[in-house]
């Protein structure tokens, strides 16, 4: 029986070991980590859940940092292009991996070679989660808190594809002489393999920068879209966090932010107010008026709404297309349309930040 019970154990910890994903890339903390280097397995790919602060935070690799002047590249409004995948061997970083070059030569694509999609924890590409990128303006990675953090770009469709594109806003400000520090975040649905999170911090750096405006500081975002699962049908604007959000701190055993239970995972999606792509709305001089979010309060609004998203207005009521996360969000906010939210498509439109044309609110909504 108990021999029994080892041969089953053997035969699947295999698949076990070779799950999850992470950021790659030589910017990061923990690029050459493998699995012999700590006295537990802390290779970037393992997930982090229930561990003391020091254990996730930049997922203990504060003490391996990446070389000296390696960053992260990010040209404010254009994508930068990540490698996400469940081993170093399946990315151009090969060459330092472990075992080797394990890339699919038909399917450059492929996040996890020889394993099935739940291997980085998804049914399907209608069952992935989102993912984000978040940045300080500090080079300083002792002294960078949790709070710190501000999520700049969301991909909806992650983790899906190796080579994944997370769009920059335009108006990001140049980083210190030092650089950025950045990290990688992603929690995956609930139905693909048990709760967990995921974090890898880098080095990053801010190109061809137009703006110096700075980030607001960073919220704690807020679940306020509809849930089938949780049976809520109806999106509440209002009760969402705007502007500047922090990243999901949780799952650990200390310095969470969110508090959701197993079944109900924080993810990068538009129930959070993380909508696709570059997020155009984190700056100080984003919002003209941004009261505390609540399901009564009133909605957000934005400065210089030409500039920053383009206006996309529409009678509807609000209900958001679970069906289809792209979708365009309608606010009704029944005398003036306040927020605005528009596509993936019209936010990825190239659009100039140099002419602060204020739109009077008066035109906007009148349109
Ligand atoms: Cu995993």
């Amino acid at each position: 029986m108990l021999a029994r019970l080892f041969l089953i154990t053997s035969f699947f910890l295999p698949l076990l070991v070779s799950a999850h994903s992470a950021f790659w890339h030589p910017s990061m903390f923990g690029f050459d980590v493998v699995a012999e280097t700590f006295d537990y397995d802390n290779r970037p790919v393992v997930p982090i859940k229930n561990m003391e602060f020091n254990k996730w935070w930049f997922h203990n690799h504060l003490d391996h940092p990446p070389q000296p002047g390696v960053f992260f590249e990010l040209p404010a409004g254009q994508a930068a292009t990540a490698e996400i995948a469940c081993n170093k061997g399946a990315t151009s970083y090969f060459n330092s991996s472990e075992g080797g070059d394990i890339r699919d030569p038909n399917n450059p694509n492929n996040v996890c070679p020889n394993s099935p999609t739940t291997a980085y924890h998804t049914n399907g590409l209608d069952d992935v989660a989102g993912c984000a990128l978040a940045i300080s303006y500090t080079s300083d990675e002792r002294a960078i808190q949790p709070k710190d953090f501000t999520v700049f770009s969301v991909n909806q469709t992650c983790v899906w594809t190796r080579f994944t594109d997370f769009h920059v806003p335009a108006r990001m400000p140049a980083c210190p002489p030092g650089g950025c520090l950045c990290a990688f975040f992603w929690v995956h649905n609930a139905d693909s393999g048990g709760e967990e999170n995921y974090m890898n911090g880098f080095r990053c750096n801010v190109t061809g920068s137009v703006s110096d405006v700075p980030l607001a500081t960073p919220k704690v975002p807020r679940r306020c879209g509809s849930d089938d699962a949780n049976r809520k049908a109806f999106d509440v604007p209002s009760n969402c966090t705007y502007s500047a959000k922090q990243p999901f701190y949780w799952f650990n055993n200390e310095r969470n932010n969110m508090f959701e239970g197993d079944y109900s995972p924080p993810t990068y999606g538009d129930r959070y107010n993380f909508l696709d792509g570059a997020q155009d709305d984190i700056f100080e001089d984003s919002y003209d008026d941004l009261p505390d979010p609540s399901p009564t309060s009133a909605l957000p609004i934005l400065s210089n709404i030409t500039d920053q998203l383009t206006a996309s207005l529409s009678n509807l009521p609000s209900l958001l297309d679970l069906t289809d996360s792209l979708a365009r969000r309608n606010f009704d906010n029944s005398t003036e349309y306040r927020a605005l939210v528009t596509s993936r498509e019209r936010r990825r439109r190239p659009r100039r930040y140099s002419t602060p044309s204020r739109l009077a609110h008066s035109q906007v909504v009148s349109k």
